[in-house]
This record gives structure tokens, sequence and C-alpha cells, in this order.
């Protein structure tokens, strides 16, 4: 079996979902299992050459995962599947982009999902695959996780099971393939993840708000549209994992045990899959220390709020780093904007003014320990800026402009290119900008799993 998930060449990071379900099926299945990184640049002819080398007479079984809604790859899953191999589609919003957009059928214009394009989906955990690839001649339907397309197009969707830490702790990192000069060649790993949090807290509970109006279709009075929404508007992982909680920290330092080593013999750099990982950070740098695990570096990926209030935790843990000669890189913040009104209608959950004091405390932070705390994109981070939304007015670009300016965001903070907003069918903003479409009878253009909020994508009826 082969799983093939999207990624951008010239990088050496792991894929956890991709090489954990890689694991698990070789370690619960007769199937031997590797993944195969592919980039928008990679030959397909070339691709499809090597994987027939790779199956040889076996019967082609080609997972599908974190796709991003790439077109080339969809294509190549539908021609594999009429040339007769099995494929799926796995990993995070398989069940969504399987089943397509809501009520799509009723609305053409609506993304109809990749259905026609798999053999079946799978959400939720990998091992729901175990039984089914245990079976000497596999038989569909199957069990819990499947999604299946029955007669007339129907397509059946059985509940997921919930996450097993159990599962969770051991990934083969040498599994990683690229294509190199029509081979398939490994694809050594240099900063893998660790995995201490499934789905994120902010969205563990829902909540009623209320999200502007486009500011183009705004007339005269705000308009506003009701929404019962779990996390930020525009994430889907909110809608994929919700929040399942955090792992056992045993399970953690599990993982962490099975990173490989550089050369130096260090564990490679990890980034720790937690978007409040800093009350926990002291006592997993201190673990790893007594269990000699001679770490390198740690990536954080966070929110500015928890950032703030964990600043306690955070001073703690860079002193053990200090002692053990770790660096701790704050990868990615998710500041977002630096507008109130935005950060409202992306129900961010914070402010401007938190936001603010995140900067400020990742700077004194630079002063205390520089050589264990990094976080500047000069140093490699990345954080979160969303620019342009549907929300920006003069003010909005006043304010973000404003702060910009007093403190100096640019050299440091601000990534050099923003990331505008994207509207995956499935998240909370999709539910807004089809109750946008329906009050104000326009259509926004879809553009395969996402949403186009702009002027250019909105079509009024002749
Ligand atoms: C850690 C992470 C990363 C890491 C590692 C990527 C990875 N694929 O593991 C890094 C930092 C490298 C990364 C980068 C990016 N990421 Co990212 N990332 C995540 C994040 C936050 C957690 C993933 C994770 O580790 N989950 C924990 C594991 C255990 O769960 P899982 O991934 O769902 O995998 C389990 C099952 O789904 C299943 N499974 C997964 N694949 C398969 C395949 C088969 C065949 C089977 C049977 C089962 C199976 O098995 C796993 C174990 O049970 C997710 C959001 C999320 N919470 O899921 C986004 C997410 C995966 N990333 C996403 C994106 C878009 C990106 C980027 C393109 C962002 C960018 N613009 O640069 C890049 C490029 C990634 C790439 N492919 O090259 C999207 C993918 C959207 C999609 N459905 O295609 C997600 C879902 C976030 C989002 N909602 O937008 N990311
Ligand atoms: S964007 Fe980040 S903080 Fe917001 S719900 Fe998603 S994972 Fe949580």
């Amino acid at each position: 079996m082969a799983i093939i998930a999207g990624y951008f060449a010239g990088e050496t990071y792991g894929l956890l979902g991709p090489q954990m379900a890689a694991t698990i099926i070789e370690e619960h299945t007769p199937y031997e299992c590797i993944v195969i990184a592919v980039d928008r640049g990679d030959d397909k002819t070339l691709l499809k050459k090597a994987l027939s080398d790779y199956f040889v007479a076996h019967e082609p079984v080609v997972g599908f995962s974190t796709l991003g809604g790439r077109q080339d790859l969809i294509d190549l899953a539908k021609e594999l599947k009429q040339e007769g191999a099995l494929t799926i589609l796995a990993g995070p919003q398989a069940d969504t982009d399987f089943r397509g957009e809501k009520e799509w059928r009723s609305y053409p214009h609506r993304f109809p999902g990749l259905s026609s394009s798999f053999s079946f989906a799978l959400h939720g955990p990998a091992e729901q695959i175990v039984p089914f690839l245990k079976e000497p001649r596999p038989t569909l339907p199957a069990g819990p996780g499947f999604l299946l397309t029955a007669e007339k197009g129907v397509i059946l969707s059985n509940a997921k099971k919930p996450w097993d830490e159990g599962f969770l702790t051991r990934v083969r990192w040498g599994n990683l393939f690229r294509l190199d000069q029509g081979m398939l060649t490994n694809h050594p790993v240099t900063t893998a993840q660790v995995l201490q949090q499934i789905g994120c807290p902010h969205a563990s509970r829902p909540r009623q708000i209320e999200i502007d109006y486009p500011v183009s279709m705004q007339k005269g009075k705000k308009q506003r549209v009701q929404l019962l929404l779990r996390g930020c508007s525009f994430c889907d992982v909110a809608i994929d994992k919700g929040f399942h909680g955090v792992l056992d920290r045993e399970k953690v330092l599990a993982q962490i045990s099975g990173l490989p080593e550089a050369d130096d013999g260090r564990k490679i750099a990890f980034e720790l899959i937690n978007e409040n990982p800093l009350p926990g950070l002291p006592h997993i740098l201190t673990q790893a220390g007594e269990r000699d695990l001679r770490l390198s570096q740690v990536n954080l990926t966070m929110r500015a709020d928890w950032l703030v209030q964990g600043e306690k935790q955070l001073r703690e843990a860079l002193a053990i780093a200090r002692k053990m000669r770790i660096r701790i890189l704050l990868s990615s913040v998710g500041f977002e904007s630096f507008d109130d009104e935005i950060l409202k209608n992306l129900h961010k959950g914070s402010t401007v003014e938190t936001n603010l004091l995140a900067v400020r405390l990742m700077r004194r932070l630079k002063e205390l320990f520089p050589f264990q705390w990094a976080y500047s994109k000069a140093e490699g981070a990345v954080h979160g800026f969303i620019h342009p939304t549907p929300w920006d007015t003069k003010e909005t670009a006043a304010h973000i402009g404003k702060a910009m300016d007093m403190y100096r965001l640019a050299s440091d903070i601000l990534p050099n290119r923003s990331v505008p907003l994207i509207i995956h069918h499935a998240s909370s903003l999709g539910e807004w900008i089809r109750e946008v479409e329906t009050r104000e009878k326009v259509r926004f253009e879809r553009y395969g799993s996402v949403i186009g909020w702009w002027e250019e994508a909105m079509v009024k009826p002749d």
C-alpha cells in the first residue's frame, strides 16, 4: 500500500498524520505501507510508473491524505481508480470533502465532493482500516469511519471511532518517500511532530455569535448572520477534530523517545502539536532530561492569549532549556489580525491588546534567553496574519497600519506575505457565506472545496 500526500519541494518536515497511518497499517495488517510526498512539480506519469514498479503484481491500494484541495492529486486518484487501483481518501476533512458541500444537489454551483475520484473514504483514526485490510479479499461496505458511494450516487457514512491513545505513540519516520529521477527515494525528515493534543480547546464549546456581512454587501446599517460555531470561524480543524483532549504525558514522552537522531546524536527538532503547550512544557523537558533523551529544538504553534497566560511556565521551560542546551522556537502564533472587528468576525477569541502583549513578551524573552528563545521570521517563524478579509475597510486598514508602525511588526513578527482568508466549504464561514447567498440571492464561485468571498467571485442573478 502507498499513501500519497501533498508536499512542498525543498522541504524536509515529516507528515505526522499520513506517516502514523502508514505505521499503524504496517504493524497491524499484512500490508507494507509507505508515504509518498508529492509536490506540484512532480511528473505524474513518472509517479504512476514508480507506483507500478512498487506494486509489481500486487493489487494497488493507494491512500490519499492532506491533499489541501490539490486538483493534480485528485485527478491522479481518479486515473488510478479508473485503471483498477483501490483509492482511499483519508486524513483531515476526508468526510466533508468526499461528501461535498451541504445540499450541493439542490445548488449546482456548490462543491460536489470527491466521491467519484475515490473507491471510498475513511474519516477519523487510521486503525479503523485494519479489519478491512486484514480480510483476504477486502469487501465493501465496511465498518466505522467508512464513507461509500451507493446506488444513484447516495453516500453512506458510518460514524467514526473515538481516538485511541494506544495507536498514537508510534511513527516510523523513515517511511517517507519522494520521487527522484523517476524512482521512489527515501526522504529524510529533519523536523518531526509530536502529538500532545487532538483538536483545539477553543473548539470545545459551541457558541452563538454574529458575523458581519462582507463590507461590499453592507447596505447602510450593519447586517449580520447568526451562527452556532466551535472555535475560530475559518478553522476546519475545529470542525474536523473539535477537541478530544490532551494525551497522557507518558505517551508524549514515548513519541519523543521514538524520534530519529541527527548526526550529533540529538533528537531532530519537533513541533509539539498543542495549541496550549506551555502548562506541560517544563515537565516534558525535565522528564526528557531525566530519561537521557537529548533534544535539540522544540517548535511551538499556539494562540496569543495562551502565550501571554503561560508566561511563568514559559520562563521556567526556557531556564530548563538553557541547562539542556535546547532551543525553543515559537514557530507560529495565530495573531490573524490587528483589528478587533476582524478578530471578532474570525471568532478568534482574543483581541488586538492580547496580540500586542504577546509581541512584547516574545521580544522581552529574546533579551533574557537569546540562545534558547527564537520567535522572529528571521529565525524561521511564520506567524498567522490573515489579509485580505471580507471585512476590510479604511478603518480596519488604519488600525492595522497603526499597530504595524507603532510596534514595528514588519521587522520580526509579520510574515513577508499575508494569507488571504480561505473559506473551506465545511468551516463555519461556509455556513455564513451560504446564508448571505440565500438572503441576498447571489452566489459565490467555488474553487474546488474553497468558496470565493471576494467581489469578483460574486455572481448576481440575471
Ligand atoms: C501538524 C500539522 C502539520 C504539520 C505536519 C503535517 C501532517 N500532515 O501531519 C506541518 C507543520 C508540516 C503542516 C504543514 C502544512 N499543513 Co498542516 N496540519 C497539521 C495539523 C495541525 C495536525 C495534523 C496532525 O498531526 N494530526 C494528528 C494526527 C494523528 O491526525 P491526522 O492528521 O488526522 O491523522 C490521523 C487520521 O486522519 C489518519 N490518516 C491520516 N492520513 C491517512 C491516510 C490513510 C490512507 C489512512 C487510512 C488514514 C489516515 O491517521 C492518522 C492517525 O490516526 C492539521 C490540523 C489537524 N488538527 O488535523 C493541519 C493540516 C493537516 N494541515 C493542513 C495544511 C493545509 C497544511 C499546509 C498546506 C499549510 C501551508 N499552507 O503551508 C502545510 C503543508 C503540509 C504538507 N502536506 O506538505 C490542512 C490539510 C487540509 C487537507 N485536508 O488537505 C490541515 C487539516 C489544517 C487545516 N484545517 O487547514 N501541517
Ligand atoms: S484556528 Fe487555531 S485556535 Fe482557532 S480553533 Fe483552529 S486550531 Fe483552535
